[in-house]
């Protein structure tokens, strides 16, 4: 059993992501089951082997303890993380899959926290750094893309794949242009951008991109030989 979390920030298409790869998954002759991770989402594309919303709801945390969503979804992976009956429930859901897909709430930092990245750390044996078309529409956001990815993965040490998901909406000649102008510049802040670049390519020197489109399914097996290249870097443990 492999379990393979997709985290990312909101709506870049996790749970679609989900939905998409799970059905590739078993079409290639993988039994994959997914799981909702999600404690506030109010619709579901796939029908999960395992919903985290019997156990934590995000309404009920929000008036539990006084908070807005981002602080009650941060309270209910911290006891998420150590809870050992939602833990074997799940377990027992995923009995027999090859893979699961664990899609998670959109929250860009929500991993780079303590007991986000401790759950990640016990739930999850790699990991889909999902982004959308906008994380690679000009050299700064791809560097921000690329940072928090590298300071993610040091967080949590998980073999990570960052994805970029709505390929469709990048037209094929501006997405070379794109990949152009992520060449640093000269002059200006070129210094800073190689030498940040430099570092992050030293971090994550394995790391490579996917792009993929849930909607159109399409890149759909290049991200199967990522997660099987992600595999090879820390083996099938469970
Ligand atoms: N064009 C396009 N739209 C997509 C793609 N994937 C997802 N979407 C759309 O993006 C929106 C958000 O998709 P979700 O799968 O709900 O995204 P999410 O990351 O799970 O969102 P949160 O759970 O709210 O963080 C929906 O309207 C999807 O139809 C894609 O590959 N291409
Ligand atoms: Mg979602």
């Amino acid at each position: 059993m492999y379990r393979i979390a997709l985290i990312g920030g909101g709506g870049v298409g996790k749970s679609l992501l989900t939905f998409a790869f799970a059905k590739h998954l078993r079409k290639r002759g993988l039994d994959c089951a997914t799981v909702n991770l999600d404690p506030g989402c109010k619709h579901l594309k796939y029908a999960p082997a395992f919903d985290v919303r019997p156990f934590y709801s995000l309404d009920k945390a929000m008036k539990q303890f006084k908070l807005g969503p981002n602080g009650a979804l941060k309270k209910i992976y911290e006891k998420a993380a150590s809870d050992k009956r939602m833990r074997a429930a799940l377990d027992s859901s995923l009995d027999g899959a090859d893979v699961a897909l664990l899609d998670t709430a959109g929250s860009m930092e929500l991993f780079l926290l303590k007991d986000g990245a401790e759950f990640l750390k016990r739930f999850a044996d790699a990991v889909l750094f999902v982004t959308d078309d906008q994380a690679v529409s000009n050299e700064d956001n791809f560097l921000v893309l690329k940072t928090i990815s590298a300071v993610q993965t040091l967080k949590y040490c998980l073999p990570t794949c960052t994805v970029i998901n709505k390929n469709d909406l990048l037209e094929k000649a501006k997405k070379k242009e794109k990949q152009k102008r992520l060449t640093p510049q000269r002059g200006g802040r070129a210094a800073v951008v190689d030498n940040l670049r430099r570092l992050l390519e030293e971090i994550e020197r394995k790391e490579r991109l996917v792009f993929v489109s849930a909607l159109e399914r399409n890149g759909l097996d290049d991200l199967m030989d990522a997660v099987n290249e992600l595999k090879c870097e820390c083996g099938d443990p469970r």
